[in-house]
Order: structure tokens, then sequence, then C-alpha cells
């Protein structure tokens, strides 16, 4: 029985990481984490997102309500769903942001046909350990089912930057360690430092997690080209690609130096952006 179950997390985890092993995500739990602020006009509602650019991405990660409004998109497309199942809001008290509460179980996803389950720990959080309880819970079920989790290893340490690469690095080894099979962490601003990142996760896939949207599309497409240079396996975007003028030119283009090693500066005069 193992070692169906080992088929079983491979084949899920394939429709994430492309035969190169790298994926593109697009994310979607803004609105849970950070309210409709992070979103303009045109993304408010994802259905006027994802249907543009539904061929060019790997995967979508995002909360349940968000995939039932998007379902008959996805329904016919080529694309890995990773359901991601804890959340919290900024209206919460300031504190109480540090805990990422768990609200849908491992039936739940499967039942919405989840390839993979997304779950956030911060990393250095008062409430660690009640995240690493529950983390324990969902990952025991989901690796019984041949279920892959991916880990949102968010670092928030006390008196240090959350992007501070030697805390994004302990996060990183952390997820690995906890059993991760994926994992999603914030870009620590250099190739040198994203490569010891890399290198500190065991093995296991570090894909860059977006951040706020840059002025410049170049800038962020150098921050994926440093990504994949320091063995990054691609990312996981929300508000540089919804966010975006063009967001099918930007997926594009992304998705070109993730996948087909394009320099950021080709993939952007390619896609009409620069
Ligand atoms: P972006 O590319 O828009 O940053 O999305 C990635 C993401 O991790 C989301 O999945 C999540 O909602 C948000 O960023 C969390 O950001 P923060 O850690 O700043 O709250």
């Amino acid at each position: 029985m193992e070692g169906l179950i080992a088929i079983g997390k491979d084949i899920r985890l394939s429709r994430i990481l492309r035969r190169d092993g790298k994926a593109l995500i697009l994310a979607m739990d803004h609105g849970l984490e950070h309210g409709p602020r992070d979103f303009i006009d045109a993304s408010l509602d994802p259905l006027n997102i994802v249907g543009k650019i539904i061929d060019v991405i790997d995967a979508v990660m995002a909360t349940p309500g968000v995939i039932r409004r998007l379902h008959s998109v996805l329904k016919h497309a080529d694309i890995a769903l990773i359901v991601k199942i804890t959340g919290k809001t900024e209206l919460r008290p300031h504190d109480k942001q540090l805990l990422q509460s768990t609200f849908f179980s491992v039936d739940d996803a499967i039942a919405m046909g989840a390839d993979a389950i997304a779950m956030t720990v911060y990393w250095g959080s008062p409430y660690e350990d009640k995240m690493l309880a529950r983390w324990r819970e969902i990952h025991q079920k989901a690796s019984r089912l041949g279920l892959p989790m991916l880990q949102l290893a968010y670092p928030r340490p006390i008196n240090k930057s959350k992007t501070d690469p030697e805390v994004v690095a302990y996060a990183a080894r952390a997820a690995a360690e906890v059993g991760a099979d994926l994992i999603k962490t914030y870009y620590t601003g250099s190739r040198e430092s994203f490569s010891y990142v890399v290198k500190s996760a065991l093995g296991v896939p570090v894909l860059m997690s977006g951040g706020p949207k840059r002025e410049k599309s170049i800038d962020f497409l150098k921050d994926v080209e440093d990504v994949i240079a320091a063995g990054g396996r691609g990312a996981v975007v929300g508000r540089n690609i919804f966010n975006h003028e063009n967001p099918r030119a930007m997926a594009k283009a992304i998705r070109e130096v993730i996948h087909d090693g394009l320099s950021a500066e080709e993939a952007a005069k390619r896609n009409g952006l620069l």
C-alpha cells in the first residue's frame, strides 16, 4: 500500500511541477489574507483574470470560495488545483494575526478536486506550536491519501525582517524537516542568498512567493530569473500578475523565465513589457 500512496503523491506533484520540475502557480488567497484592498477593479473578481491566463499557468493556489467562483473555467483546463486551507484576516487584533486558522479539512479539499493542500506556518510566531499541531494532523491524513502538502513557510521573527536570508532559510529548512512536499517562501533579494535558502531545504522544491506588485515588470522578472538561477523551482505569484495592466503578457513572461530559460530582459521584450 505504501508504494501505491507514493505513486499517488508523485502523480499529483507532477501535475504541479511540470516535466522540467518547475511551476508557475497563480496565488489567489489575498481576499482572506489582506482583504479586497489587495485587488484593483479588474482583479476583484478572479473570473476576470483567470480566463485570460489559464493556458499559461501550471496551477492555481486558492481558498475554497475562490475555487468555487473559478470552477467553470478550471474544470476544462490542464491545470493543477492547490486548495489553501488556512488563513487569517487583518480584521483581527494585531497579535492574533500571527496565527493562521485551519478552516477546511483534507476530506473537504479532496471533495473539491485538490491535487495538493496548502497551509501557512508562521515560523517564529508565538502560535507556532498551535500551527504545527494542525500541520501534523493535516499532513498525516494527506500523506495517507497520497496528497502533497505545500507549506507557505513564512518567517515572523521578532527582531529581524521577514525576508532576512537567515530567517527565510531557517523557515524553508523547518518546512522541509516537518515534511513539506513543496515550499513557498519569500524572496531574499539576491541570487546568492536565495541559493542558500534552496540548499537549506533538503532537496524539497522551493518556490518564490511573489510579494507586492512591482512598479516595473522587468524588476519582478529579474527576481524570478535569480530564483531559477539559484535552483528555485518556480514562483507562486498573485499581485504581480492579477494587478498587472496586462496579466496575460506578464504571466507569459514569467512562464518563459521559469520554463524556457529566457532572461528577464528577453522575456520582457518578447511580451511587450520593455
Ligand atoms: P503575492 O504574489 O501577491 O504576494 O501572493 C503571494 C502571497 O503569499 C499570497 O499567497 C498571500 O496572500 C500573500 O502573499 C501573503 O503576503 P504576506 O506574507 O505579506 O501577508
